[in-house]
């Protein structure tokens, strides 16, 4: 699905309901982590990325604070700004100081109602600033408006290491298609780093359940939204590190043999059969950056913290 200039636009409720039932008939039932974010899921993600074993987003807040006027001479004077997955919008309000006249700013989420009630805050935030919220899916092909009025060049904004919940094919082509269409400019991306499991592993189990509600929030939104009937209790999260592929895996288990229906189809469970819901890649920073040149993208900078949780990366397009 393009990236559309609607603010307003919900994606269909019918193609929620074909890739529910479409994943939900293969050997290992799953579904894209896209649809964790409705209004309540994205209000779960913000939780989690206040939590104390979910190290990135902290460790990112503190790189961007850290690096800002750096980064901001990477960026350049006049830029027209695009934010990928931007949800609650806190990590552009810690460049946005350090930034030189940013032309424009466009936030793209597919959470639509939210997204705009967080580009209104930042419109009241920052009042010299254009700021253009574009409601839509940015894992597939993306058409986003002209350059602005007077800018320098088009410069993307990926945090919070949300790359790494594209499968490798899907990493290389989100980062092509970002060689095209920031040309002459640049992307910052945040990227996780590869680190001991037990870490990880904290980071995806939390003690408060905030991960497992998120990860339960793709049932609850089925039964709101496709008149499904997931019992919530009888599904357990399940996250782990695999090392041999350099990802956090989540998955909802089934705690017994069960027929749910979605959209008035039967769909049967095993005792223990799974419905994998996310991958969160890992990455090292050599083995990021042979990625994103692969994609025609040119790293230029990297920041990182002193454990070496995470990374930021300003790559040249
Ligand atoms: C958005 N994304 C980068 C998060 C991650 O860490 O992969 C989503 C998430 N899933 C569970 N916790 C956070």
């Amino acid at each position: 699905m393009s990236a559309l200039l609607q603010p307003d636009l919900h994606p269909a409720r019918s193609v929620f309901a074909h890739d529910l039932l479409a994943g939900l008939r293969q050997r290992q039932k799953s579904l894209s982590p896209k649809y964790f974010y409705d209004e309540r899921g994205s209000a779960l993600f913000d939780l989690i990325c206040d939590l104390d074993e979910y190290y990135p987003t902290r460790t990112e807040t503190a790189l961007l604070r850290r690096h800002a006027g750096d980064i901001a001479a990477k960026v350049g004077p006049h830029a027209d700004i695009v934010e990928f997955g931007a949800g609650s919008l806190a990590k552009i309000r810690l460049l946005l100081p350090a930034l030189q006249a940013p032309r424009r700013f466009l936030p793209l989420d597919i959470s639509a109602d939210y997204l705009q009630r967080q580009a209104a805050l930042l419109r009241a935030d920052f009042p010299g600033l254009i700021v253009q919220p574009l409601a839509g899916d940015f894992s597939g092909p993306m058409t986003l408006p002209p350059l602005a009025e007077g800018a320098a060049r088009r410069v993307g904004f990926f945090p919070g290491s949300s790359l790494g919940n594209f499968n490798p094919a899907e990493a290389l082509a989100f980062l092509r298609q970002c060689a095209t269409l920031l040309a002459g400019g640049g992307l910052l991306i945040g990227i996780d780093l590869v680190k001991a499991p037990e870490r990880l592993h904290r980071a995806y189990n939390d003690a408060a359940g905030v991960t497992a509600a998120f990860n339960k929030n793709l049932l609850l939104r089925a039964n709101h939204e496709l008149e499904a009937d997931f019992d919530l209790d009888a599904f357990d999260h399940y996250a782990y590190y695999h090392p041999g592929l350099q990802r956090i895996e989540m998955h909802l288990l089934s705690r017994k043999a069960q027929r749910v229906h979605v959209c008035g189809e039967p769909v049967d469970f095993a005792q223990g059969e799974s419905i994998h819901t996310e991958n969160s890649y890992k990455f090292t920073v050599p083995g990021f950056q042979a990625l994103a040149l692969q994609a025609g993208l040119l790293p230029a900078a990297v920041w990182c913290d002193e454990d070496a949780l995470f990374s930021l990366h300003w790559l040249v397009a």
